[in-house]
């Protein structure tokens, strides 16, 4: 227990099957063998607008779906990001040790102001150096998240380096921790892209809080391939492969049992036995989600601040001495 895995998820739009089998089922698989840090970047959020009064609702509707998914409030450490201000203010220091360039090449980066032609702001410039911060400042060793951060983690790591290298070995170098299945949960409308919360169509991704009839509909509307074999082929058949993942990961069964199962059956039944495991996993996850009160969600993310605030602040004194303002 005294290595420490460190991740988070931005309390914007509606959390999806990707983000959970990406990200939180991981966290969950982990818990019990590390120090479990886990954040709502609500910092982070705000690179994108965001009406004020939903993001304080999202806020503490993440942190209650990290309780659903099965985090356990009484060994992580669950807590907001923008009340530990160590943050931005190991943010502000990294920045000056990065270079545009790098942030110039970040893919998130280069998608996302593609898509936000109006407003390509700093703050979306420099997601990487407070995501970097927030990693940095726990000494974490492992970094649980969907392949599309892993960029990002990279970077990470290229900063800790460069800042032990100049000033003081203060940093620890954390990995990052991807998942073979489920690190790229595509589009149900489009499996060339991500699954993705700001998608524009609805028909993209199945919420966490959808109405399970909705995702019924949702899986039965999802593109397919041409041919009607039931065969995992991310080349041939990318649309078929992402319902056999998400199938694979919900049922706990494997992607070869699935193919043997449906041997001579088509698409469409597939599909239906798909709806019906989606839909009975949401059922049993929303369930969960509406045993937590806002009363018992704001004590958990208070207990969170104040450790995670201990741990911050050890770090950014380190910092702030090897750089010569302390
Ligand atoms: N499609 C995905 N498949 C697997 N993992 C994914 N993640 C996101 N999309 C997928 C992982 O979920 C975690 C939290 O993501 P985030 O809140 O930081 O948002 P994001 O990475 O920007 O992706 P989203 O959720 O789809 O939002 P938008 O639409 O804003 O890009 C991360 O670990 C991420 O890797």
């Amino acid at each position: 227990m005294n290595k420490t895995i460190f991740s988070g998820v931005q309390p914007s739009g509606n959390l999806h099957l990707g983000n959970y089998l990406g990200a939180l089922k991981n966290w969950v698989a982990l818990q019990n063998q590390y120090r479990c840090i886990f954040c709502v970047v609500d910092y982070h959020a705000i690179t994108l607008k965001q009406d004020p009064k939903v993001l304080r609702s999202k806020i503490l509707e993440i942190a209650k779906l990290y309780l659903a998914a099965g985090i356990n409030p009484e060994t992580a450490i669950i807590f907001q990001q923008s009340q530990v201000s160590a943050h931005t203010e190991l943010a502000w220091i990294l920045n000056t040790i990065t270079k545009t360039a790098e942030l110039q090449r970040m893919t998130q980066f280069k998608d996302k102001a593609k898509e936000n032609k109006e407003n390509i702001n700093m703050g979306l410039f420099d997601y990487p150096v407070l995501m970097a911060a927030d990693i940095l400042l726990y000494n974490t060793d492992l970094v649980p998240v969907g392949d599309d951060q892993s960029q990002h983690v990279e970077l990470t790591r290229v900063l800790a380096r460069r800042f032990n290298s100049r000033f003081k070995d203060v940093f620890k170098l954390p990995e990052v921790y991807i998942q073979k299945q489920g690190a790229r949960v595509m589009g149900l409308d489009d499996p060339r892209k991500k699954m993705s919360k700001s998608a524009s169509s609805e028909f993209n991704y199945v919420a966490l809080l959808d109405k399970p009839a909705m995702a019924r509909k949702k899986i039965m509307k999802a593109v397919t391939d041409s041919g009607s074999e039931i065969k995992f082929d991310l080349r041939k058949k990318p649309a078929l492969a992402n319902l056999l993942a998400i199938y694979s990961l919900l049922a706990n069964v494997s992607v070869q049992e699935l193919e043997a199962r449906y041997n001579g059956h088509g698409y469409g039944e597939l599909k239906k036995d798909l709806a019906e495991v989606v839909a009975k996993f949401l059922a049993e996850f929303q369930h969960r989600f509406s045993g937590f009160d806002d009363q018992f969600i704001n004590n958990i993310l208070e207990q969170g601040r104040q450790k995670a605030s201990a741990i911050a602040a050890e770090t950014l004194t380190k910092v702030k001495e090897a750089i010569g303002v302390a």
